[in-house]
């Protein structure tokens, strides 16, 4: 798909919500992304011990699952599982919203995939990007994309539009309750190939999935160059403070990972 550079409303909107909605990929790279995802997901021998897998099962429910015979709910890491997730993180769609809402700057965070099995109640939180991965401040942006179409019941990712106000480090210290947090929150409902962009400061959550059909979103979170991670609070991150791209300069890789333009 052709790049479409930002509108200046789009810009506006990030600014002013914390968060972007943008269709960026076809039907056919989001039958490949569901691919690239289901062998990541299949018990194949070899993989990278650094990619870290939370799994229901411990044995697999084929007939339940056809596609995530773990019931595979969180995987860190993805960058590690090959050269096509590489140049999907450093896919220019990406890089370039993701530099126009940031900035010119940007270094890799961290890479995972949330997926949601059928009924399985293993939502992540309510957070801040930037307080739970302890960033030195906000300047980063995660992209969520939709591996299916998301609505309320299969699990839309809820955010909190202009959630700044919380203050940066704890929602807790806040006294914060669910209750509030739930009444202001909207799910973002979109078809699959959807980027949700993330601002690092905006209250957000993922959702269980009420429905039969398969449901998931990939994660590539990604910092302002200086904007410095603190390490040894949650998942070790694979390739964090890699630059994806600096002024005048991109990570250039290619598109291995969508094989019909390879
Ligand atoms: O699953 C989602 O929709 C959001 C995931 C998320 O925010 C996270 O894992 O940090």
């Amino acid at each position: 798909m052709a790049l479409i550079p930002l509108a200046p409303t789009e810009v506006e909107h990030f600014r002013r919500e914390g968060y972007l909605v943008r269709q960026e990929f076809m039907l056919d790279e989001v039958t490949e992304l569901q691919n690239m995802v289901a062998s990541l997901l299949s018990p194949l021998p070899g993989r990278n011990p650094r990619i870290t897998m939370h799994s229901a099962l411990t044995d697999p429910e084929f007939a339940r699952f056809p596609n995530n015979p773990y019931a595979t709910y969180h995987v860190v890491n993805t960058v590690l599982a090959g050269e096509n997730w590489i140049s999907l993180m450093a896919d220019h769609r990406l890089i370039d919203t993701v530099c126009e809402l940031l900035s010119p700057s940007v270094d890799l965070d961290m890479s995972f995939l949330r997926m949601r099995p059928s009924g399985l109640r293993m939502e992540a939180p309510w957070h801040r990007d930037a307080d739970t991965d302890k960033f030195d401040d906000h300047r980063g942006v995660t992209s969520l994309v939709y591996l299916h179409d998301m609505t309320a019941a299969s699990g839309a990712t809820r955010v909190i539009p202009a959630s700044r106000g919380y203050s940066h480090r704890s929602l807790e210290s806040q006294n914060v309750s669910v209750d509030e947090l739930e009444s202001a929150a909207i799910p973002i409902e979109q078809p699959a190939g959807t980027v949700l962009y993330l601002s690092s400061s905006v209250v957000h959550r993922g959702d269980w999935n009420r429905t039969q059909d398969e449901s998931g979103v990939l994660a590539f979170e990604y910092r302002a160059a200086g904007n410095n991670r603190h390490m040894g609070t949650s998942e070790d991150p694979a390739l964090t403070d890699l630059p994806v791209a600096r002024p005048g300069w991109r990570l250039s890789m290619p598109s291995r990972w969508f094989s019909a333009i390879s």
